[in-house]
């Protein structure tokens, strides 16, 4: 790829292409320094030890089970309904940012009795933190591609919305892997009820080694019949049997996949089911020993439908423009290379017909402009 002095000029065209990112858990995207205010509130109220937390916050290198210890927290840190707005509202501003054209953001629905949370009223301040980004357009509605937070606007508003940039947001709701059946049930059943909120599929996630397969499938299957799209988490850790499940499932697409082998791989690409790639994830979570030795350079080579993604770009202190640049950097690919990697993603958006044609008419932009 490039040489030397080139290596600054090829990450900012990488943070100026369009991108699309399909893999992103918003409490694993709330910026530091948001954390780091949260967490002295909460100290300054008696309710954590701050230094500790601080400490926490600030490490660098984190196994994959440190990483679910730090979910934890978050999730204390993030609990009331208006932060989870304020950290919504941050993390799409960031994504735009980073010139990221379609999000599609996945959060797990979370019952918090404390604070009088329950697993739609935690939706509702996701929802209202996309309603709150006021700096740019932010289009999330399903039945239709207006842009949602113009409606409100006075005319004045309206001549500035026009010259704003627009992010399309989907939303995708997470069953994590230590809930019940019938707690599954329940968020797939709220992503159904809202649907015309840009909620378009469901994700399973959560610490690998927690729960059973088929503790989810019934949830998943309904999911499934009634239109939602589902990806799960597959192969993060080994466990052959799941992976088996999780083929047979037929997910429209899967997460991470580190652990598959050859008679994995092969089921995929007979099913032709896009992957979900988290090259930095991976790496910090020491699913692998290096970079290089990621299952992206075969997948890449096989031609088989695969999107890069970030996971957590907080915990990770990565970002998607960051995760191209170091598959470019690591497998060397080109500019042409890397902007239709990141065109092929349009083809496995979750969001329907309407969103992929305004996608395919911003990327054809950007690949006109590389070829003058
Ligand atoms: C599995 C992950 C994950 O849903 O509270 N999550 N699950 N593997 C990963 N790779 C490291 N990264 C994040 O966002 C945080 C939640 O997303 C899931 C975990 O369940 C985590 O608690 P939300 O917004």
């Amino acid at each position: 790829m490039e040489r030397g002095g080139d290596v600054a000029e090829m990450k900012e065209w990488c943070r100026s292409i369009p991108k699309i990112e399909l893999h992103a858990h918003l409490n694993g995207c709330i910026r530091d320094s948001t954390l780091l205010e949260l967490a002295k509130v909460l100290g300054e109220k008696g309710i954590i030890n701050f230094a500790d937390v601080e400490h926490v916050i600030r490490k660098c290198g984190r196994s994959l089970s440190e990483c679910f210890q730090l979910f934890d927290l978050f999730h204390i840190l993030a609990t009331d309904h208006g932060t989870i707005s304020r950290i919504t509202k941050e993390v799409v501003e960031d994504f735009a940012a980073d010139e990221v054209v379609y999000l599609e953001l996945r959060t797990t629905p979370k019952n918090n009795e404390t604070k009088g949370m329950t697993k739609r009223s935690y939706m509702k301040a996701v929802i209202d933190g996309l309603r709150s980004v006021d700096a740019l357009n932010v289009s999330f509605s399903n039945s239709s591609e207006r842009t949602e937070n113009i409606s409100s606007s006075t005319q004045n508003n309206y001549a500035n919305c026009m010259e704003r940039k627009t992010i399309h947001i989907r939303l995708l709701l997470s069953i994590d892997r230590r809930e019940t059946t019938i707690a599954a049930m329940e968020t797939v059943c709220l992503a159904l009820e809202l649907r015309e909120f840009g909620v378009v599929g469901i994700d399973l996630s959560g610490n690998p080694i927690v729960g059973e397969w088929k503790t989810f499938l019934p949830a998943l299957k309904y999911a499934k019949e009634q239109g939602l799209s589902v990806t799960l988490h597959c192969g993060e850790v080994s466990n052959k049997k799941e992976i088996q499940e999780m083929l047979d499932f037929v997910p429209e697409r899967i997460g991470h996949a580190c652990f598959l082998d050859k008679d994995d791989w092969e089921k995929a690409r007979v099913l032709q089911i896009p992957v979900e790639i988290c090259l930095t994830s991976n790496l910090r979570t020491e699913r692998l020993s290096t970079i290089d030795l990621h299952h992206f350079a075969n997948l890449h080579k096989g031609n088989h439908p695969l999107v890069l993604c970030t996971d957590d770009t907080g915990l990770f202190s990565t970002t998607l423009s960051n995760e191209y640049y170091l598959a470019a950097a690591t497998f060397g690919l080109d500019q042409k290379d890397v902007l239709r990697l990141a065109t092929n993603a349009i083809e496995f958006v979750f969001g329907g017909s309407e969103v992929k044609k305004a996608l395919r008419g911003i990327f054809g932009d950007s690949a006109r402009k590389l070829a003058e």
